[in-house]
């Protein structure tokens, strides 16, 4: 079927760079942890007549008129996301994880305040105060990170002595590059005693959470939890915001109180920060988040760890170093430079020739530089989307030892390519998770 026939006819520049991405994600594996495919669903839904719509506020209290169904599907995105986290009020505008978290600071901290974040070196997100962005000049970031680099270990008590000494507003956990689970308890009586508001951004692991096999951290009396929705939770890109408890009134700003985290929130998010919703964006993430809530979803998040523990084992095998020993979630950091002398730039392009995506990463405390680190970064929630169980893991770890040890051998690399194309082709990409 031709999903694009109408871009086929009118625009055929457009259509060539569809049908190459079509084609790029059909014959080759993606493993950047970060990505995924979405149903035939979440993509109808993202394409949809919803992209027409202007719908400024909130369901039931909007600025422009036409809103009966725009409430009503951005309702069912806000109650699904409350009982896939189980939480009180979800926050389903934000256009993306970034957003989400800059919001999330802006409801509760004033410019200048300090907020405590994981160090950027050891797993952090850019949005956890990296420099180079405006957030590190609004508001005063301060770190944590590993005490082992080799274990994964963080330095909790490193961590309590800095939160005490510098007094942050919020403590943030939450990683982009981090293989292993943080403990939120710890983190939380942590908040607690310093008097910060715990903040976690689980964008990374919010399908393992959603899934029931990575620890939930509003469980551990967290007040807000921000996530992209596109990640291992398998939906449309975008952002997600959660808190406990409710919205007093959005229409009038409130004082900064935990019980006021709803509306400071809600009134971050618009009018604070963003515009107009994405109205598309938020019907694709209720078609997500309802799959997501299926029993199928929890099968998917135990299978996307057993994947990534089968791959561990090649690489420990293989005798490559890897971040933190390995891994108990979705991704692996492997210091190939390290281990196996090739660099993180050409491990990149090496495996990108051969079929498999992934991307370059800075490993703790890296000597060499972000564009050309020591390290690579893979996952396994795209191919565990395409139906990959241990055993294709298993091998396209040992094809990917051989590519980077076969870096300059141009044949043997060329009967790679054909081995992840056909593995590529035996596992097509799934329409329907339901
Ligand atoms: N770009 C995402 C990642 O790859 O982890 C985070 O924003």
């Amino acid at each position: 079927m031709n999903l694009y026939e109408s871009i086929e006819s009118q625009d055929k520049e457009v259509f060539g760079a569809l049908q190459g991405e079509e084609q790029r994600e059909a014959e080759g594996l993606e493993l950047i942890p970060s990505e995924n495919y979405v149903s035939r669903a979440v993509r109808e839904a993202n394409g949809s007549v919803f992209t027409n719509k202007y719908s400024e506020g909130y369901p039931g209290k909007r600025y422009y008129g036409g809103q009966e169904f725009t409430d009503e599907v951005e309702t069912l995105a806000i109650e699904r996301a409350k009982k896939l986290f189980g939480c009180d009020h979800a926050n389903v505008q934000p256009l993306g994880g970034a957003n989400a978290n800059i919001a999330a600071y802006f409801a509760w901290m004033e410019p200048g305040d300090t907020i405590m974040g994981m160090d950027l070196g050891h797993g952090g997100h850019l949005t956890h105060g990296h420099p180079v962005t405006y957030m590190s000049k609004l508001y005063n970031f301060v770190r944590y990170k590993m005490k082992n680099v080799e274990t994964g270990e963080i330095d909790y008590d490193e961590m309590r002595a800095t939160a005490v000494r510098e007094k942050p507003k919020m403590i943030l956990g939450g990683f982009s590059a981090y293989p292993r689970e943080l403990d939120w308890a710890q983190i939380k009586s942590i908040a607690d005693e310093v008097g910060a508001v715990a903040m976690a951004d689980v964008a990374h692991i919010a399908g393992l959470i959603a899934g029931g096999v990575a620890k939930n951290p509003f469980d551990y009396g967290f007040q807000i939890v921000t996530t992209t929705t596109h990640k291992t939770l398998r939906g449309p890109r975008g952002g997600l915001i959660m808190t406990k408890g409710v919205v007093s009134n959005p229409m009038k700003a409130p004082e900064k109180t935990i019980e006021n985290l709803p509306t400071l929130i809600d009134r971050a998010v618009f009018p604070g920060f963003q515009g107009g919703p994405h109205m598309h964006q938020i019907a694709a993430k209720a078609v997500a988040f309802g799959e997501a809530l299926q029993p199928a979803f929890k099968t998917y998040a135990a299978q996307i760890l057993k994947n990534a523990k089968a791959m561990e084992t090649v690489f420990r095998a293989g005798g490559v170093r890897m971040l933190a020993g390995g891994t108990s979630n979705h991704l692996i950091l492997a210091d190939v430079f390290g281990s196996l002398g090739i660099e993180g730039k050409a491990a990149e392009e090496t495996l990108n020739a051969v079929g498999i995506t992934l991307n370059k990463n800075a490993i703790a405390d890296d000597t060499r530089p972000p564009f050309n680190p020591s390290g690579i970064r893979f996952g396994t929630p795209a191919i565990t989307t395409r139906g990959f169980k241990e055993g294709e893991c298993t091998r396209v770890a040992e094809l990917m030892l051989d590519a980077m040890k076969n870096k300059d051998d141009q044949s043997k690399l060329d009967t790679i390519r054909q081995e992840i194309k056909e593995l590529a082709q035996k596992f097509p990409i799934p329409d329907s998770f339901v």
